[in-house]
């Protein structure tokens, strides 16, 4: 296979491996139900599967290493033995890090951009491809009263940081991919502004990826009969703001729904050609 072309536009399908996420209450192992998964995905066109074993939404609690480990590292190597497909591993942890490296991922995603001690020397000695994220507090309470002089300008800052934090670490520029971090610490106008604004995220010439797909910016534009629209009426809200963000210049986009997306960046690639 051949190496990731991070210039390409790309439909990341995300594969979440928490206990709860694939609740069948049958016996097909988590392993099982997680092949089954991507391999839909990638039958709809998704080009990177994004394994993520730690819970990064509003409130989640951490979770240990080992229990991670035990979580990623097996369905790294199963989708590895089974498809040819780029695999990312969203993970903040070095010691995943590392298995997930041994395990020939193809891409680090971290929500906190390599701050973890340990996790700048482990991609150092690598040479894949790592996602920065920007967030603002961590996840069990980031959604408690984000503050912001200028969202974009801050994001910006943080991203100007954390580029020469890798680079000192040995982390070279064509290396890195940017995202700022929808709903990571931000309220509703935050995220709007940011997405609304998301062309200046261009600046530091590097891929930039985005995740909207379903979070509660999106119910929160949508409302049904005054509460946010719940999770499963959020897929045209949440195709819409992919198509926004891919005219601004994002190229990687993390989704949920592989096939919708597929089909509507389609129609932003013809008129991009
Ligand atoms: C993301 C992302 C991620 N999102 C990257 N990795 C999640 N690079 C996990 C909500 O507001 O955007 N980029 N890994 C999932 N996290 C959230 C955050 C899920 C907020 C939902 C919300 O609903």
């Amino acid at each position: 296979m051949e190496k990731l072309d991070l210039q390409q536009l790309h439909v990341m399908g995300i594969l979440n491996i928490t206990p709860d996420s694939f609740s069948d209450g049958g016996q097909y192992t988590g392993l099982d139900a997680a092949l089954y998964r991507a391999e839909i995905m990638l039958k709809e066109g998704a080009t990177i599967i994004d394994i993520g074993g730690e819970s990064t939404r509003p409130n989640a609690k951490a979770v240990g290493v080992a229990e991670e480990l035990q979580r990623v590292i097996p369905v790294v190597e199963a989708l590895k033995a089974n498809f040819d497909c780029y695999i990312s591993v969203d993970t903040s942890k070095p010691e995943v890090m590392q298995a997930a490296i041994d395990a020939k991922a193809d891409m680090l995603n971290d929500v906190r951009a390599l701050q973890m001690t340990g996790a700048l020397a482990v991609c150092a000695k690598s040479n894949i491809p790592i996602c920065l994220m920007h967030m603002q507090g961590q996840p069990d309470t980031m959604q408690i009263q984000p503050t912001y002089s200028n969202i974009v300008t801050e994001v910006k800052a943080f991203f100007s940081e954390r580029i020469l934090c890798c680079e000192q670490a040995g982390i070279t520029h064509d290396r890195l991919i940017l995202d700022p971090g929808f709903g990571f610490g931000k309220t509703l106008d935050h995220n709007t502004q940011l997405l609304a604004q998301l062309e200046q995220l261009t600046e530091f010439n590097l891929p930039l990826l985005v995740g909207i797909s379903r979070k509660t910016m999106i119910g929160q534009l949508l409302q049904h009969s005054g509460q946010d629209a719940p999770v499963n009426q959020r897929l045209y809200g949440s195709l819409s703001a992919a198509v926004i963000t891919v005219l601004k210049g994002a190229n990687i986009i993390r989704v949920h729904d592989v096939k919708a997306s597929v089909d509507a960046l389609k129609i932003v690639s013809a008129i991009q050609a």
